[in-house]
């Protein structure tokens, strides 16, 4: 089902998620406060969620109930629901696990209303409307389709900066040991191209970072629909692009790249025969 994607409809979106997000924020940073509790392991024993990734999630999920009975759930902790109306609501309750586990203050709540769109990205959906907050920064990132982006209510654009040689990046790495690797032999040859990398750990804080010139370009291999959903709205409202591994492929998983136009391109130039095989 195709929703009618009206301007009310796209601003009651993206101040639900706002709202929501705000609301998550808040708690997730009283549960820190109180103590961590690592309640288990995914892809690997570094890939932990905490007891706080499970009940922010649950709390989203909730709200977003109430608000929209119908709309549809992919979560990162493993909420699902079909949607009835053609929305869905893509969710990282805590985007930058680690960082949180750590008391780095750099880890966001980032919930995206998504609509089916094979062509955007890798899991064929697209945000129309979408927040990431950092409760720590008390930073609320949001964008909601045809209506720019927003920090704290003031617009936000990319860099302006066209040469990779004076270009802060982005990247990150997985949870195994085997991704480390990879993703560490490529960074061992783009490094040399760039002014210098920044390992910030939230894909989504990344992307809101490129949307507001904070951070020149992102690349980063094997992120999931969850880290990037809101943040990349955040960067294309603001005048950014997104980029896969060649023409053919969207934004996704197997890799992800988001910057000014210019430097998407010369970072797409130099993965590409890096990663093909990835
Ligand atoms: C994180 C991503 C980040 C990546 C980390 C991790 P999580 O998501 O946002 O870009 O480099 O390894 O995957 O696990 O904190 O939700």
């Amino acid at each position: 089902m195709t929703p009618d994607l009206s301007p009310a409809l796209i601003l009651e979106l993206v101040d639900l998620a706002t709202d929501i997000s705000r609301e998550a924020g808040e708690e997730i940073l009283a549960l820190r406060s109180a103590g961590v509790t690592v309640a288990g392991s995914k892809s690997s024993a570094v890939d932990v969620v905490t007891e706080a990734d499970r009940s922010a999630e649950e709390m989203i999920v909730a709200a977003i109930a109430a608000a929209r009975p119908g709309d549809g759930i992919f979560a990162e902790e493993g909420n699902t629901a079909e949607s009835t109306t053609g929305i869905t609501w893509v969710i990282d309750p805590i985007d930058g696990t680690v960082n949180y586990v750590y008391g780095i203050p750099a880890f966001c709540v980032s919930i995206a209303a998504t609509v089916a769109d094979p062509q955007a990205y890798g899991d064929g959906r697209r945000a129309i409307a979408a927040a990431v907050f950092n409760p720590s920064t008390n930073e609320m990132f949001s964008a909601a389709e045809g209506f720019g982006a927003h920090l704290n209510g003031e617009p936000i654009h990319p860099s302006h900066e066209t040469q990779l040689e004076q270009s802060l990046i982005a990247t990150g790495f997985g949870y195994t040991r085997e991704r480390r690797a990879l993703q560490g032999r490529i960074l061992s040859v783009l490094i040399p191209h760039f002014r210098d990398i920044r390992r910030i750990g939230s894909a989504a804080y990344d992307l809101c970072m490129v949307a507001c010139g904070r951070i020149e370009a992102y690349y980063e291999i094997g992120i999931q629909p969850w880290d990037w959903a809101g943040g990349a709205l955040v960067a294309t409202e603001a005048g950014a692009i997104t980029l896969g591994a060649h023409a053919d492929q969207p934004a996704g998983t197997p890799l992800f790249i988001a910057g000014p136009p210019e430097l998407a391109t010369q970072l797409q130039t130099l993965l590409y025969p890096l990663t093909r095989e990835g």
